[in-house]
Order: structure tokens, then sequence, then C-alpha cells
């Protein structure tokens, strides 16, 4: 369900249904997709509402329908460029939507927390399965700095050093059969996850691999994307701007380095 592009790491947008309106976040995810983002991730912390998830979600897919069908329009125009799915990230199991086409069904694997090892997704599995979401199994590893994610989630946070550790754990992640690992270091961090934990990551698995949390700058995502990430995740910028000229003009800068 997450596109690919002849192997190129691909850029996707993190949109948090708390930081606007539902009509803004679909301003905002057209302006992504337009510079060439992949997916849409929607996803917020624990305390987020299900109806906010459902109306940015119902928002975001009624834009892109609407982008669709204005293109079909016009002969010189790829109508797939609009073709993107809308994938819950969810804080727990509070925050879905079946509106969305799909799931990060995620285990927080380095969490002390029996709740973010098993329980939300044990209290999602019947909505999921009823609503007819596309799950996809994903090992979230959360990374130093970790920033709310690491403290609400009670993460063994993986500190740049601990190379073999992150190995175990996406060795562990693909013998469950997870198809994707998401290394972490916290919405807004200070600094992103370590490159060397993403090259550790990369070569000690087959999983599709996610990183994500204080990306902000073209060199960072190059070096992200040359240690190995497969999907770079940002959410923070895209909500720094309310130009949506200027919102374009930063995400292209971004995602024209890959
Ligand atoms: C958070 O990895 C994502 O889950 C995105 O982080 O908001 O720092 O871009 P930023």
């Amino acid at each position: 369900m997450l596109p690919t592009r002849g192997g190129k790491t691909q850029h996707i947008t993190l949109i948090d249904p708390d930081k606007q309106s539902p009509e803004v976040a679909a301003q905002r995810a057209l302006i992504a997709v337009e510079c060439g983002t992949s997916a849409i991730f929607i996803g917020g912390s624990t305390d987020t509402g299900s109806s906010i998830v459902d109306d940015t979600c119902g928002a975001i897919q009624e834009a892109l329908e609407l982008a669709m069908f204005a293109s079909s329009q016009h002969p010189d125009a790829d109508e797939e460029t609009w073709n993107i799915p809308v994938i819950l990230f969810p804080g727990g199991a509070h925050a879905m939507s079946a509106k969305a086409d799909g799931i990060l069904f995620m285990m927080l694997m380095n969490s002390k927390s029996r709740q973010f090892l098993i329980g939300e997704q044990l209290m999602g599995a019947p909505y999921i399965s009823k609503a007819g979401l596309q799950t996809i199994p994903t090992g979230y590893i959360v990374c130093a700095p970790g920033g709310a994610v690491g403290e609400v989630g009670k993460a063994e946070l993986i500190e740049s050093e601990d190379t073999e550790l992150v190995g175990a754990y996406c060795q562990t992640a693909e013998m469950y059969g997870f198809s994707t690992v998401y290394l972490e270091a916290g919405s807004g961090a200070s600094s992103p996850v370590n490159l060397d934990l993403i090259r550790t990551a990369k070569a000690s698995m087959n999983c599709t691999l996610l990183v994500g949390g204080g990306i902000r700058t073209p060199e960072q995502m190059k070096a992200a994307a040359d240690a190995g990430a497969d999907y770079i995740v940002t959410g923070t910028i895209t909500e720094e701007y309310d130009d949506l000229q200027l919102l374009k003009e930063r995400l292209e800068s971004l995602i024209d380095v890959l």
C-alpha cells in the first residue's frame, strides 16, 4: 500500500488533525502531493478524538478525488498524481476512521508498557476488521531524543551508539512478519534519528524502513535517504506555514533532493 517509485526514497507527509481544521489539512495535503509526497499519514497524540480524525480523513480524501477529477479533464495532466493513500498513524485505538485507506498497525517495540506493545492493538483490531482497513504491520522503534512519543509510550530510547540493539529489534520485527519498521526520533525532535542507526537497521532486515522525527532541512533528508531510509516522514514543517505558496517552496526544497 505504500507506493514505490523505482526504489527511490519517498517522502511522506504527516498531518496532525489537532493542528488545523479539516479544510486546511486538505489544502496542505494537496500542496504536499503537488510537491511529490507519496502518502499522507494522519496521526496525533493519545488524546486526539476520533471525530476530528474522521473529518480530517474525509476532507483530504474528498480534496484528492476532486483534484483527480479536475486533472482527468486536462489532456496534459496525469490524474494518477492524485492517487495517494491516506494512512492512519494512530496514537492509540481511539484515533481511527473508516475513511482512511489503511493503517500502520504498530507495535511500539521498545515500550515498557503492555498498553503500547499489545493493549491498544487489541482494542483497535475489531474496529479495523469491521472497517476493512488495510493494515501495514509495523515495528515502531523510538530513538533518542524521543520527544513526547518516547515519554508517553514509555520507550526505552535507542541511543545513537545502540547499533547492535537496533539491529536486533529490526531482526525481531522481520521474524514477527512485520512488513515495515519505523525509526522515530519524536515529532519536533531537536535532532533526527542517528545515521548509524538507520544504516544498521537497513542492513539488518528486508523490511521497508521508515524514518521520521526532527527532519527539517534538505541536508538531513539527503543524509537519511543515503543511510538507507525507504521513506522519510515529516510533519512539523507542514504546520508552520499558513501561506500555501511558502509551504510549497519549503516542501519542494526538501523533496527535490530525493
Ligand atoms: C513524527 O516522525 C514524525 O511521528 C514526523 O516528525 O514532526 O518532527 O517532522 P516531525
